[in-house]
């Protein structure tokens, strides 16, 4: 460990606050460098929370957390934060299986307000906290942080609104670094860019800033003329016009790299009524070389060189789903001049940044919006466009009543890709996508597909595209590594038609999407105990091959469905479903996600933990078996004569 002056010290706020204010910049020197050591070794989220270490320090300096409530927005930029608040010593286990969570989490902290980790939920949560403090005549601050890639989510905008009219004494701070993981692509930064141009502004800045600097030796009366002055000159023009309208009482903006100032804004606005707006200006990256050059390759980080910032791990040469998505689209949109793709701020993320340099015009970034994104895209398709949104599945969990409303309602075509479906890995329960299927399932008219290749993701691609019938139609696809198959030209799947890609006859399983590949190797294992086993490539949810299900329903005793997914609700539900339907009722195992929320930890070790990895499935097979019939002898099994 490094000779650190004060870090190691440091074990909660209270240690923080009996150092010197002008020895803070020490400190944060000694926050980021312990962050850049560790977190580059271990990996995570790395630009957002290096831009925040002068907020974090100094809002643990001013506030008396854990009483107070700072509630961090998303949540990726909270490792200041950990590191402040005794988890120094374990940051390096963070995103690891049984280490510290990615994003912020109560269960974990006391000093985590509100957990987080999905975008533009802090404003609302803290005025949320702020009225049961009022309602329960309790005393104490809250603070929501967000970033402006955060504010462009429309529920940021409702909050302010309510708050405005709710008059509670709240601070919202905008963490402003001009960036999403992508740029910032919306009006409100745009806003904000052309009123910093401005001379006047600039001017203004200064001098807010110059008397905010002096304000500490003064006392409270010339606090509060200060206040009344800054109010003056805010009412000339400043950038916090918007927030105004909100009925926020606006500061800023201000350098939120210099943690003396601060400390001394935030001691200033600390106590006044009614909410607050304070908008800081930060850089992603700061302090880190390479972070600071390369903002969005920087935004999370798996191990990487220190001095260079280059990627440590090994990549196989297999594509990503996402580079396949997207160079799939690029071949798309060359053919057809009417398909339109929508990302909501996930631009690289989703592999749509492969169409943007080709044919940008192609690319719609609706900032932060799910919502938005697919009722948008419903306009579209009204006027027959056909929109290709591309959301990740835990996010498009926003967008529900915008499926069922704008889309299926009105039997409009909109094709949904939907990327991380299923267990994501290291982001941990708020991104797991495993809801999907089951949200999807129960609308009208829905179409739910699940390629078990890259090629077949083509082939769904070009059919939703060509062949499928007007209504909203998932193309759901895991995180990660395709399968390595050679990719041809695409082709049509018929709608609703599964593949049988193994036959046996003492057991079938039907597996959907990813599953399919882990299907086959746990047939491998049961082969070799003598279980004859058809493996059944499922393509949909819904419609589901009923064809193909009455035929194996009837032949086959034991069948076992497979999905990445929540088994309530989701494709082995609609397997037994229609077997009820039918009045056949073999024996029907499902394997998927039972009903709670799986933790953090890589893809392979949490298929493990759950029973979906091959051997997981053979285990949970053989004990179905087991329990119905199947009885071993001499080292083989043999079934029962019903
Ligand atoms: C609802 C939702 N959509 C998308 C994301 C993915 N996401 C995580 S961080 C981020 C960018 C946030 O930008 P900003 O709030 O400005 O924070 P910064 O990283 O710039 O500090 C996005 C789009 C998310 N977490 N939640």
């Amino acid at each position: 460990m490094k000779n650190y002056k004060y870090l190691l010290k440091i074990n909660s706020p209270a240690d923080l606050k009996t150092i010197p204010l002008d020895e803070l910049p020490v400190v944060c020197d000694e926050v980021r460098d312990f962050m850049i050591d560790t977190i580059t070794k271990t990996g995570g989220h790395f630009g957002a929370g290096l831009g925040v270490v002068e907020l974090t320090v100094a809002l643990h300096y001013v506030f008396d957390t854990p009483t107070d409530k700072i509630v961090f927005d998303v949540g990726h930029q909270g490792y200041p934060h950990k590191i402040l608040t005794g988890r120094r010593d374990s940051l390096h286990t963070i995103r690891q299986k049984g280490g510290l969570s990615g994003f912020l989490k109560p269960s974990e902290s006391e000093y985590d307000a509100f957990g987080a980790g999905h975008a533009s939920t802090s404003i609302s949560a803290a005025l949320g906290i702020a009225t049961a403090r009022d309602l329960k005549g309790e005393n104490y601050k809250v603070a929501a942080v967000i970033g402006d890639g955060s504010m462009t989510g429309g529920l940021a905008f409702e909050a302010m609104n309510n708050a405005g009219v709710q008059k509670k004494d709240i601070i919202v701070i905008l963490n402003d670094n001009n960036m999403s993981i992508d740029a910032n692509v919306s009006a409100f930064s745009n806003y904000f860019n052309e009123i910093f141009a401005s001379s006047t502004v600039q001017s203004i800045r200064k001098n807010v800033w110059d008397l905010a600097g002096k304000l500490d030796s003064f006392g409270d009366r010339l606090r509060k003329l200060a206040g009344r002055i800054e109010e003056g000159m805010k009412a000339i023009i400043t950038p916090g016009a918007l927030f105004e309208a909100f009925g926020f009482t606006y500061f800023g903006p201000f350098n939120g790299h210099n943690v003396i100032k601060l400390v001394k804004i935030l001691r200033l606005i600390k106590d006044l009524k009614g909410p607050i707006f304070l908008h800081v200006m930060t850089q992603k990256g700061k302090g880190y070389g390479p972070a600071e050059c390369d903002i969005h390759n920087l935004h999370a980080i798996g191990k990487i060189d220190k001095e260079t910032g280059k990627s440590l791990s090994e990549k196989p040469n297999i594509p990503l789903y996402q580079d396949v998505f997207g160079d799939t689209m690029v071949e798309l949109c060359k053919q057809n001049k009417n398909i339109i793709a929508i990302t909501a701020a996930m631009c690289e993320g989703t592999g749509l940044d492969k169409l943007k340099n080709v044919m940008p015009e192609r690319v719609i970034d609706v900032g932060i919006a799910e919502g938005h994104a697919v009722t948008f895209a419903a306009g579209l398709a009204i006027q027959g466009v056909i929109p290709v949104v591309a959301i990740y599945s835990s996010f498009l969990q926003r967008a529900y009543d915008n499926i069922i409303h704008d889309v299926a309602l009105q039997n409009l075509k909109v094709i949904f890709a939907i990327d991380r479906a299923g267990l994501v890995g290291a982001d941990g329960p708020t991104h797991h996508g495993v809801f999907d299927i089951s949200y999807l399932r129960t609308i009208p008219h829905q179409i739910i597909a699940a390629p078990k290749d890259e090629q077949e993701l083509r082939d769904m691609l070009f059919s939703a595209i060509y062949h499928y019938p007007n209504a909203p139609i998932a193309i759901r696809y895991p995180r990660g590594y395709a399968q390595g198959v050679p990719v041809n030209p695409m082709k049509h799947i018929p709608l609703g038609k599964s593949e049988i890609i193994k036959d046996g006859n003492n057991l079938a399983i039907i597996a959907f999407g990813k599953m399919v590949s882990y299907a086959l190797k746990a047939a491998e294992l049961l082969e070799k105990e003598g279980i004859s086993v058809s493996v059944i490539n499922a393509r949909f949810a819904k419609p589901l091959d009923e064809d193909t299900l009455k035929d194996v329903l009837g032949r086959f005793d034991y069948i076992v469905t497979i999905e990445e997914g929540q088994k309530i609700g989701g494709f082995g539900s609609a397997v037994l479903e229609f077997a009820n339907c039918i009045s056949i009722k073999p024996n029907i195992f499902v394997l998927g996600i039972d009903d709670e929320f799986i933790e953090h930890g890589s893809q392979e070790e949490l298929l493990e933990e759950i029973g979906l990895d091959e051997k997981g499935i053979f285990k949970q097979v053989i004990d179905f078996l087991e329990q119905n019939h199947l009885f071993a002898q001499n080292d083989k099994y043999y079934f029962d004569k019903k």
